[in-house]
């Protein structure tokens, strides 16, 4: 099985990847590292301080991979079976980020880009694979979130399990 992760920083997708890489034994693959370590990027922009990724880069990367879990704010872009989008209240990203060390701009640039659901916008229409899975992680348990990622793949289709939008 080949799952994407994908979601604004700050809903869970590193967390929620561990715990499901565990139960469904699938090697896990965070997006960021890959990036850097495989030099799949174009360029790197100082201002934002994130490198600009390679997709087309990226999609040659997994290309001959079969079974894995792959998260990250790009997953979206390689091909997958299943497609996981997480979400979260703009209130939530802001109290999640703000434990790391974003800069104010970062933080509520993020937010923002949760509000107008930016990530599951652009997932929802690059998305060619069998399951497509829309979690809001504000008030669920990350091992919830497994469970009805877990369900949602038995099940296949579209799964929503979103209550504020
Ligand atoms: P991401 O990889 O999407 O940036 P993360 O897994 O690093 O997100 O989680 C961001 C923070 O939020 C981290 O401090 C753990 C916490 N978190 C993750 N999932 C959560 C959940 N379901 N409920 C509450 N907190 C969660």
């Amino acid at each position: 099985m080949r799952l994407c992760i994908t979601g604004t920083p700050g809903t869970g997708k590193t967390t929620v990847a561990k715990i499901l890489s565990e139960k469904l034994r699938l090697p896990i693959y965070n997006l960021s590292d890959i990036v850097k370590e495989k030099k799949l990027y174009k360029s790197f922009d100082e201002g934002r301080d994130a490198f600009i990724v390679d997709i087309e880069k990226l999609r040659e990367f997994f290309k001959d991979k079969h079974r894995f879990i792959a998260e990250g704010l790009v997953a979206h872009y390689i091909p997958c079976d299943v497609l996981v989008v997480l979400r979260a209240k703009p209130d939530v990203i802001r109290e999640r980020l703000k434990e790391r060390n974003y800069t104010t701009e970062k933080v509520e640039e993020n937010v923002e880009a949760e509000r107008i659901a930016y990530c599951a916008t652009e997932a929802f229409e690059n998305f060619s694979g069998k399951v497509f899975i829309h979690i809001d992680t504000s008030n669920r348990t990350p091992e919830k979130i497994v469970n009805v990622i877990i369900e949602g793949v038995k099940r296949g289709g579209i799964v929503e399990e979103i209550d504020w939008l």
